[in-house]
């Protein structure tokens, strides 16, 4: 058999969401970034709603992700995402409406704004990339780095009589009787990607069906700011991370 008698459509098992546009991403390699892009982009394909998704771009490495998702995105200051995403929703409650956010973004300068969207149970679903530094501008320390974790502003490691303790942004969250869905996901195992795949669709149907405010945070590597190879910074994230930031769900009603 030849090779082109091989590639052929109909032997393929795994391919390309055509709503996953042909720009290459800017991402690191490793970045989990590039990953929950691309399950998005499929659960939108398959709930067959790319027509009627907004997507709310961040401010952060994610900035330019309305450049890989071919539905209509809104672009939003930093932190401001689920402020947008209030308006953009209210105005069209028929469309499906999500932020995309680090935890620079959610966690820090948008604390308030994340607080208040949930506390009004807005029907918009939040992605919530935690991988507990400011990736884009150098490496900072974040809300959600880990004590004793060495960063660029704490090269010394997270002091936490200093910076205060991790933020458990989820936790606080699923307080909030605007939510409806909080959960913690990863996407650094084939089997840990399937689950966060179906807590992304869980959030967009939540959305759709305007249950009140979902939150999917994905535990990620930034293996840039962290100064590891991809394969050390997953590892490291297991390690260090998961106690920290258990996964699975905090809420579901
Ligand atoms: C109001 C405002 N403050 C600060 C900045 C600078 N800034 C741009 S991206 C960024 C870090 C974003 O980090 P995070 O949200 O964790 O996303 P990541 O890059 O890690 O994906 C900062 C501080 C800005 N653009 N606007
Ligand atoms: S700096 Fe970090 S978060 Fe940004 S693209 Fe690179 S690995 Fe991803």
């Amino acid at each position: 058999m030849t090779l082109e008698e091989i590639i052929k459509p109909e032997n393929q098992i795994y391919g390309k969401t055509p709503l996953l546009t042909e720009t290459p991403m800017h991402y690191c390699p490793g970045c989990s970034h590039g990953v929950v892009h691309k399950l998005i982009a499929e659960v939108i394909e398959e709930m067959n709603i790319a027509d009627k998704t907004v997507g709310i771009a961040p401010v952060g490495c994610a900035v330019f992700a309305y450049n890989y998702i071919d539905i209509d995105w809104q672009e939003a200051a930093h932190g401001r995402a689920p402020a947008l995403a209030t308006a953009v929703k209210r105005l069209n409650p028929e469309n499906c409406v999500f932020t995309y956010q680090g935890d620079g973004d959610l966690a820090a300068i948008g604390t308030a704004e994340t607080i208040h969207a949930c506390n009004r149970g807005e029907n918009i679903a939040i992605f919530f990339i935690n991988n507990g530094i400011y990736g884009m501008t150098g490496g900072q320390m974040a809300p959600t780095t880990l004590e004793g974790m060495k960063t660029a502003t704490c090269p010394n490691g997270r002091d936490v009589s200093m910076e205060g303790y991790p933020l458990k942004i989820s936790e606080m969250l699923a307080l909030l009787d605007g939510t409806c869905y909080v959960t913690r996901q990863a996407v650094h195992t084939a089997a840990s990607t399937v689950r966060a795949k179906k807590a992304i669709r869980k959030a967009l149907e939540n959305s759709m069906a305007s249950k009140g405010t979902s939150i999917v945070e994905v535990v990620s590597t930034c293996n840039s700011g962290w100064k590891m190879t991809p394969h050390q910074a997953n590892k490291w994230m297991v390690e260090n991370m998961f106690p920290a930031y258990p996964l699975g769900d905090i809420k579901d009603r």
